[in-house]
């Protein structure tokens, strides 16, 4: 049975209860979020309904209630509705690829396919004339960003990933570098011996221009423990990552999530990330990243199911009320549910990608890339505008 919307909550419509960062762009005119989805939700979420259209932000414990609910119905269209009030219809997308120059790692983290000990035939260390001439023959001029990231190779010199952004500015001047994590940072700084504030800014003369979400994993010590012991512990990774946004330089955010980490845990890992954007302002986008157990460790633990990766973007995109955007990684989530997910709070698919290692070594059946046309068809397919982005949401184009 519908319930009307309280007359006094509803921001007048075309607006956002919450505040909106430059890159959100708002309704276009003449679109209205919809209203009428938020009139069919349960009774049980009546109160965070309220919230929603108040602007006020939620709690853990509202956190665990869309956890709970059954009403997966209703938890998505309330992060619909805040994504559309944000940024209206667009979904927006980028023309990039993925760039690993490395898949050596000295780690042994339980979740990843893609690590490689050094002696193995399929173990890769790129060069930078590897690196130029694979930027010569498979990039252009028209692409927006490439997309850095490694292993946290053992034996590799600072002077490597200098030469590594130096040789990619070089070649191609006008392509935004989004390259390394924070654990990657944290290894750089230490091979370079200096304070990491010193590095980030060597890391930006010789190219870097934002970074990636990856590492994040669950900012959970106890998942830590049993997954990724000896890596960047979670208070380092949130250190780590206020430095770099001091530094000036935006980065992502991600979870990965649907292996052994509870729904409680996810939460953690959501309220540490907004207290943290609260602080630095840093943060362009979170990404939930859905685990893929195949060639790992963990395979017996199969694949979460898709109305988990569906709840889990949408009580992220309403948790998380400071972050401009959610990121449905279509490679991840599967073609299909990142189509959904768009009416569940994700307003970006990511980008073309064209080589992708992590994910399809762990048994990923996505294709390893999307042609533009083919991202703007499934965005438009889906019941979006598509819109061609750069690194930093500046939205370039509508497609199509
Ligand atoms: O850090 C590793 C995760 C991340 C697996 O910032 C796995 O724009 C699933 O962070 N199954 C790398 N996930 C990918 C990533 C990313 C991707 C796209 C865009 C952005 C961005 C960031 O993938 C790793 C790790 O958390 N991962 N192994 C696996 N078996």
């Amino acid at each position: 049975m519908p319930t009307a919307l309280p007359a006094d909550l509803a921001a007048p419509l075309g607006t956002s209860p919450y505040p909106l960062a430059p890159s959100n762009p708002g309704p276009a005119d003449g679109f209205a979020p919809s209203l009428a989805a938020l009139q069919l939700i349960s009774a049980e979420l009546i109160p965070i309904r309220d919230k929603v259209l108040r602007g006020e932000r939620l709690t853990y414990e509202d956190g665990q209630l869309l956890f709970a609910t059954p009403d997966l119905n209703g938890t998505g269209a309330l992060a619909n509705y805040l994504t559309e009030t944000r940024n209206g219809n667009r979904t927006t997308f980028t023309y990039n690829r993925h760039l690993n120059y490395t898949n050596v790692c000295q780690y042994k983290c339980m979740f990843c396919a893609f690590r490689r000990d050094g002696d193995e035939d399929d173990a890769v260390v790129m060069s930078p004339e590897f690196v130029r001439e694979k930027l010569r023959t498979e990039f252009t001029d028209t692409m927006k960003e490439v997309h850095v990231v490694g292993g946290i190779h053992p034996s590799l010199p600072y002077e490597y990933y200098l030469e590594l952004l130096r040789t990619i500015k070089s070649e191609r001047p006008n392509l935004h570098v989004k390259g390394f994590t924070m654990i990657e940072l944290d290894e750089i700084a230490r091979l370079a011996g200096k304070p990491i504030e010193e590095v980030l800014l060597e890391l930006r003369e010789a190219g870097l221009d934002s970074c990636p979400g990856g590492g994040a994993e669950v900012l959970s010590p106890r998942v830590h423990k049993k997954l990724y012991n000896g890596k960047l512990p979670p208070e380092r990774w949130l250190e780590t990552t206020r430095k770099v946004h001091a530094a000036g330089y935006k980065t992502n955010a991600t979870m990965l999530f649907g292996h052994i980490e509870s729904t409680d845990e996810r939460l953690d890992h959501l309220v540490q990330l907004r207290a943290l954007q609260d602080e630095t302002g840093g943060f362009m986008q979170f990404i939930p990243l859905v685990f893929h157990p195949d060639n790992t460790p963990l395979q017996r633990l199969g694949k979460t199911t898709g109305t988990d990766s569906l709840r889990t973007i949408a009580v992220s995109r309403l948790m998380l009320d400071d972050f401009p955007h959610v990121k449905a990684y279509w490679i991840m989530t599967g073609i299909k549910i990142a189509q959904i997910a768009l009416h569940f709070g994700a307003d970006d698919i990511d980008g073309t990608v064209v080589e992708e290692h992590i994910t399809h070594d762990a048994g990923a059946t996505t294709p390893q890339g999307l042609t533009t046309s083919q991202m703007a068809a499934l965005i438009h397919e889906a019941g979006r505008v598509p819109v061609l982005r750069d690194t930093l949401y500046q939205e370039l184009e509508v497609v199509g």
